[in-house]
């Protein structure tokens, strides 16, 4: 057999989505069954996600994709990082919390002060973001309580199949994976208090998870297989860039850009440290060297605030049209700038702080849009530039995956900020590596497939945009 069709499970921070993916000859081709919003909920303690509406349209859209499709040969489940729900008896304690929410400033100054800063990063080689599960799990009252923590994909295939598995890439981003080993540090998670009981056996991208069962076969219909995939969905993404050069960065843009290259090591230098690189874990072991750049979370957030003064929706992409064909000076800001990373009047914010930097806040929404366009390119391109430098590459083209390679004004004035060719596609990267991780795994692509066949099979099924820089 050498192609077949599996389904994919593809969760972000603002709409979620159960893919069909077909593979045969070389190629892969997506079909979308459902798609569902997905955003923070406040409650009384907190922002949370509605996880349990996630599951429900989860096990919707797998009934649906079997029932259109009942060849299916296996299932495979991606989502943003970081997050948890704790597990008692078979039972969720409770909906997850969103990483957006502002109790984890407490978990920060709580671990930094058993185990500094730069001794986390020679450890566990992430980047500094106050929501890496670690922190969040120093504020977490009820950690004890659990019988296992599982980050969100793990949660679901938990649910689907009972089976409890941590899988590696996204157990990455929790803070306490040991970034020489890929194995948990128990000595890390002892000192910080965390029982090692509630971090479940690891395994990696391909592994076969376990197969539907009670209530989840029952409705889905049929007892397929869940089979690990790089189920952080930047890992996925990763998978899926057809890297066109030895010496191509890569960003993949939804609601953060995640600007990196991939790397056979890690890099815990002190330069890299100081530059907030992260060392992620990939699929194969590879290594996500990439920065979080805030990416079209402030566009999304400021067109929501929009959204609410009008109460009409926006027309995102005539405004980003008008920004677009906006003339004169562009203020910048730094997209990077924490005071802008939890939901709220994202203008109001952003002008905030435009105004203390002494620069002039745009008169009009496309002016706006324009602003926060140009600055999150800005910061796409400083980034490019730092990677290159941290790894001794010498960068020669950019590709963009993800939704923001539709957006043509940010895809142009990244190559124009980084002086750099920017190849746009595939958009849907993380669901494209998350059925090219379960096709190698049934040996579609023959016994012993690489990275590098895998994104030659990416490469021939999809061409990506070119966009050339103009000075
Ligand atoms: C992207 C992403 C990033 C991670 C952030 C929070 O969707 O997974 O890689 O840093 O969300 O989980």
């Amino acid at each position: 057999v050498t192609g077949g069709v599996v389904a994919a499970v593809d969760l972000g921070a603002t709409s979620g989505r159960v893919m069909l993916g077909y593979v045969g000859d070389g190629m892969l081709r997506l079909e979308q069954v459902a798609r569902f919003p997905n955003g923070p909920v406040p409650g009384p303690d907190g922002l949370h996600w509605d996880f349990s509406a996630l599951y429900r349209h989860i096990v919707d859209g797998l009934t649906e994709a079997l029932r259109r499709e009942p060849g299916i040969a296996s299932i495979g489940i991606d989502s943003w990082a970081v997050d948890y729900g704790l597990v008692h008896g078979g039972e969720l304690l409770g909906e997850p919390f969103h990483y957006r929410d502002e109790r984890t400033a407490r978990g920060v100054g709580s671990v930094h002060g058993e185990a500094p800063f730069a001794e986390l990063y020679r450890r566990n080689g992430l980047q500094f973001l106050p929501f890496n599960t670690l922190y969040q799990y120093a504020v977490e009252a009820r950690l004890a309580d659990a019988d296992v923590a599982l980050l969100i994909p793990d949660l679901v295939a938990f649910l689907l199949t009972g089976a409890r598995f941590a899988e590696r890439t996204n157990a990455s981003t929790t803070g306490l994976v040991d970034v020489r080993t890929g194995d948990w540090d128990l000595e890390l998670a002892a000192r910080l208090g965390i029982p090692a009981s509630v971090l479940p056996p690891l395994v990696d991208p391909g592994a076969t998870l376990g197969t539907l069962h009670g209530e989840a076969r029952e409705r889905i219909g049929a007892p397929l297989q869940v089979i690990a995939v790089g189920s952080h969905d930047t890992a996925s993404a990763v998978v899926a860039v057809p890297l066109s050069t030895p010496d191509a960065a890569y960003i993949s843009c939804g609601t953060w850009g995640l600007v990196g290259v991939e790397l056979d090591e890690p890099v815990v230098s002190d330069a890299a440290r100081e530059a907030n690189f992260t060392n992620e874990g990939g699929v194969d072991g590879r290594v996500r060297f990439l920065h979080n750049v805030t990416g079209l979370w402030l566009l999304s957030e400021a067109v929501r605030t929009w959204e609410a003064e009008d109460g009409a929706t926006i027309d995102l992409p005539a405004l980003l049209d008008a920004a677009a064909a906006v003339t004169g000076d562009i203020p910048l800001f730094d997209a990077d700038d924490p005071r802008l990373s939890a939901p709220g009047d994202m203008p109001a914010r952003i002008a905030a702080v435009l105004d203390e930097a002494g620069a002039t806040v745009p008169a009009t929404r496309e002016a706006f849009a324009r602003t926060i366009v140009e600055s999150i390119a800005q910061a796409f391109a400083d980034a490019v530039a730092t990677a290159g430098r941290l790894t001794g590459r010498d960068i020669d083209v950019v590709h963009i995956v993800g939704g923001g390679a539709l957006n043509r004004l940010l895809c142009q004035a990244t190559a124009d900020r980084s002086g750099l060719p920017v190849l746009a596609g595939p958009v849907e990267a993380t669901a494209l590596g998350n059925v090219l991780v379960q096709a190698r795994a049934h040996g579609w692509f023959g016994p012993d497939a690489t990275l590098e066949d895998l994104r030659r099979v990416v490469a021939a099924s999809v061409s990506p945009e070119r966009y050339e820089p103009r000075s």
